[in-house]
């Protein structure tokens, strides 16, 4: 049975208003892309089969270290957060899963979370462990690390924990375990480099063991915080080696938010793919370090390059090539729906505007060292305005053509802040 949160005669109602122009910009972008031998049905076809996973923790209002500043409203459960992220995927059409995380998403009938959230439209994607944090009445603490404890108990919590993880995600639905430890050290000499990175495989060779045959592992980096002098699984290269000793099901996943500033991602990406180890992403946007800002910003043509490497890799496959693509945000000032719409939007966009590219030409530049047109065949496809493709594809898919307008017109929020309950003020990144 299904019961998805937006009438779908509203929707119905505020396309019929919008249709006529949307089909106006949708057939004068489609002649000038046919002027470069690009046609528009069959780009919009790809991106009619584009989606993006939701983090069931983007649905709420983060905070920063420092505060928090909750909004009437909120979701204060998992099931709360599924119907707010139904409402995205409504109007969207381009996030159909959730990404849980636990222990935060823990329920006692998992049998029933999964037809719950079946029947607002939506199945799970890639379940996330913690343990990154400490929860009340827990035998050990992490306080020294998880994964790379060098207390042999706490360190069996923590692979006890990601086997559960797995344990719950095959009832969900889910076919990946995603594994992010704040693990690391705070001091020069605080902890032995080495020994750590031989326990964190150690553990992973666990966890590697209990995954399903058709699961994978994804192995997130990220360069520091909260382990601010080093951090064992700090870049890529110690993710694609752990990834490469522990086997076939292990990839590495990539969070834009987890780099030094200024590093070249899409060449990360590029590598990462020719080992036939790119997993999947966490999408979001930062200035300075792991920012959590919403997809595409900041440095939207960051994101364009990313998905112009993608484009790519699957032209050329590898090794089973088929990453997870997932939001991964912080919603401090805004509302965490309408940032999640607006994310699924640029993120889409970006993979729209890397589909355009007129790839042949740019590989014959690249072949023939010309150097400008193969920047300017980038810049072509980067300077287009593809937002009709999307709103074509979302509204051929039942979604809504201006999604942001349609979701404040439904009052969604201000319906929820009546029927929930107050959410706290304790801080914490998430
Ligand atoms: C971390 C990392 C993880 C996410 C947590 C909430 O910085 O990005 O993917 O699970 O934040
Ligand atoms: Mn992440
Ligand atoms: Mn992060």
């Amino acid at each position: 049975m299904s019961s998805l949160p937006i009438s779908t005669d509203l929707i119905e109602s505020h396309n019929a208003e919008r249709r006529e122009a949307v089909r106006d910009e949708y057939d004068s972008l489609g002649r000038s892309l046919a002027r470069r031998h690009i046609d528009i049905d069959a780009i919009k076809a790809k991106v009619a089969h584009f989606s993006v996973a939701l983090p069931s923790w983007g649905s709420g209002r983060g905070g920063t270290r420092f505060a928090r500043f909750p909004i009437a409203g909120e979701p204060t459960n998992i099931h709360e957060k599924l119907s707010d992220c139904a409402v995205v995927q409504q109007l969207s059409r381009i996030t159909p899963r959730v990404s849980p995380h636990f222990p935060w998403d823990r329920v006692a009938d998992y049998p029933a979370l999964r037809s719950e959230a079946q029947a607002l439209g939506l199945e799970f994607d890639a379940v996330n462990s913690n343990t990154f944090q400490d929860r009340a009445g827990q035998a050990h603490s992490y306080r020294n690390g998880s994964l790379t404890a060098t207390d042999k108990a706490a360190r069996n919590q923590a692979i006890e924990h990601n086997i559960e993880c797995i344990e719950i995600g095959r009832v969900l639905g889910s076919k990946a375990l995603t594994v992010w430890i704040g693990d690391g050290s705070n001091f020069p000499g605080q902890q032995h480099l080495s020994a750590a990175l031989d326990r964190y495989l150690e553990s992973l060779q666990q966890i590697y063991a209990a995954l399903p045959d058709d699961w994978r592992v994804f192995l997130e980096h990220k360069m520091y915080e909260p382990a601010f002098y080093s951090t064992v699984i700090a870049d890529w290269g110690s993710s694609i080696l752990a990834a490469q000793q522990l086997g076939p099901k292990a990839k590495c996943l990539v969070d834009l938010g987890h780099h030094a500033p200024n590093v070249n991602i899409e060449q990360i990406v590029a590598r990462l793919h020719r080992f036939g180890k790119l997993g999947g992403f966490h999408f979001n946007d930062s200035k300075y370090g792991d920012d959590d800002l919403d997809s595409g910003s900041i440095n939207p043509h960051q994101l364009f390059l990313v998905f112009n490497e993608l484009v790519e890799a699957e032209l050329a496959p590898r090794d089973g090539f088929d990453p997870a693509y997932m939001i991964d945000q912080s919603h401090n000032v805004t509302d965490p729906i309408e940032s999640m719409l607006s994310s699924a939007e640029a993120i889409a966009a970006a993979y729209t505007k890397a589909l355009i590219v007129e790839r042949d030409g740019l590989h014959d530049a690249q072949e023939e060292n010309d150097v400008m047109m193969a920047f300017q065949t980038l810049r072509r496809a980067y300077r287009t305005d593809v937002t009709p493709i999307l709103a074509m594809a979302r509204m051929e898919a039942g979604g809504a053509l201006d999604t942001l307008a349609l979701y404040r017109y439904s009052g969604w929020r201000a319906q929820k802040a009546r029927e929930r309950k107050v959410t706290g003020l304790g801080a914490g990144i998430v």
